[in-house]
C-alpha cells in the first residue's frame, strides 16, 4: 500500500468535502472552511491560520492556496537530525495497542535495507507474548535481539541492550517498551527511568524518544503526544494505522499544535509498511 492509497479515507473527508463547499455560493465560506479544517483533525490552531491566509485570495484559488499553505506550514517544523554517533538509539513508547512492537518491526526492516546493523530490546517484560512478538520480527527481517526475560526491569534491559549494542558494532538499537504495566508503576515514571538510565550509560542516548499513536483515534492521539512530550520529552511521532482511517489530518495538528516533527506513518501490518513523513508528499497526497 502506498502513501496516496493509505490516506484514501482521510482525502474524501477532507479535499473532497472542500471541493464540495467550494462549488456553493456560501456567505460564510470562509467559517465554513475554517469549521470543516477543525472537523478534519488538523487542530484549531492550524485551521485558523489556514483560513486567516484565505482572505487574501478570491475562492477561486481558495483550494490551491490550501494546498500551498499547508504545505509551507508543515515544512516549518522540517529539521534535519545531526550526525548521530553510533549506536543510534530508538525508544519507542506509547500506550497499549497503538503499533510500538510492529513499528519496531517495520523500522528494523527499513534500516536493514539501508544497510544498517539493527539490534532490538524488548523492555515489554510484563507478558511473555511481547518478547516473543519481538522476536519473530527480528527473525523476520534479520535484526539481532538481546535476550530478555519475563519479570526483569526494563531499565536493565535498555542498559544490556546498549552493552551489547557497543560489543556487536551495530548501528542502531530499537527498544520497544510495555503499553501498560500490571504493577501500580507509573508508565511514565517506568519510561523516565528507562531514559535516565540510558543517559547516564552516554550522555547522548537515546538520540530518539519516539512515540506511536494510533491514529484511527483522532484527537485521543494528539492528547497522548501532549501528555508523553510534557512527561519525558519527545523527538519525534510514529502515527501508525493511517491506513483506513479518515483521522489523518491529525499528522498536520501534532506537528502544527505540538511542534513535534512526524517522523514515520505506518500504513499496513506488513514489513514494508512503514514511510518516512515527507510534508510535501502528505499534502500532495491528501489533494490528489
Ligand atoms: N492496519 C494497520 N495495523 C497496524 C499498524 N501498526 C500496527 N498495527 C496492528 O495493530 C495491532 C497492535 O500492534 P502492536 O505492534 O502489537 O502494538 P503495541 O503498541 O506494541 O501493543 P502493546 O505491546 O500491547 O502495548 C497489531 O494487530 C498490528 O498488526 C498499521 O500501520 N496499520
Ligand atoms: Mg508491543
Amino acid at each position: 500500500m502506498g502513501l496516496t492509497e493509505a490516506l484514501t479515507k482521510t482525502r474524501s473527508r477532507f479535499s473532497n468535502r472542500i471541493r464540495n463547499l467550494l462549488g456553493k455560493r456560501d456567505p460564510n465560506l470562509l467559517s465554513e472552511i475554517e469549521a470543516l479544517l477543525i472537523q478534519s483533525d488538523i487542530g484549531v490552531f492550524a485551521s485558523e491560520q489556514l483560513t486567516n491566509a484565505l482572505e487574501r485570495s478570491s475562492p477561486s484559488e481558495y483550494y490551491q492556496q490550501l494546498e500551498k499553505e499547508l504545505t509551507h506550514l508543515l515544512n516549518l517544523k522540517n529539521e534535519e537530525t545531526q550526525d548521530q554517533k553510533p549506536p543510534v538509539v530508538e525508544l519507542y513508547v506509547g500506550v497499549n495497542g497503538v503499533g510500538k512492537t510492529t513499528t519496531i518491526g517495520k523500522r528494523g526492516y527499513m534500516l536493514i535495507k539501508g544497510g544498517e546493523k539493527v539490534l532490538f530490546a524488548s523492555g515489554d517484560t510484563y507478558r511473555t507474548g511481547a518478547l516473543q512478538q519481538l522476536r519473530q520480527w527480528a527473525e523476520e527481517i534479520g535484526a539481532d535481539v538481546i535476550e530478555s526475560h519475563y519479570g526483569a526491569d526494563p531499565a536493565s534491559v535498555a542498559y544490556d541492550g546498549v552493552d551489547a549494542a557497543l560489543a556487536r558494532d551495530v548501528d542502531y538499537l530499537l527498544i520497544d517498551t510495555a503499553g501498560r504495566l500490571h504493577t501500580k508503576r507509573n508508565l511514565m515514571e517506568e519510561m523516565k527511568k528507562i531514559k535516565r538510565v540510558l543517559s547516564n550509560k552516554r550522555q547522548d542516548l537515546p538520540q530518539e524518544t519516539i512515540l506511536v499513536i494510533d491514529a484511527t483515534t483522532g484527537q485521543n492521539a494528539l492528547q497522548q503526544a501532549k501528555s508523553f512530550n510534557d512527561a519525558i520529552g519527545l523527538s519525534g511521532v510514529t502515527l501508525a494505522k493511517l491506513d483506513g482511517t479518515a483521522k489523518g489530518g491529525i499528522a498536520i495538528a501534532i506537528v502544527k499544535e505540538l511542534g513535534i516533527p512526524v517522523k514515520f506513518l505506518g500504513i499496513g501490518e506488513s514489513r514494508e509498511d512503514l514511510i518516512p513523513f515527507i510534508a510535501d508528499d502528505f499534502i500532495k497526497a491528501l489533494f490528489e
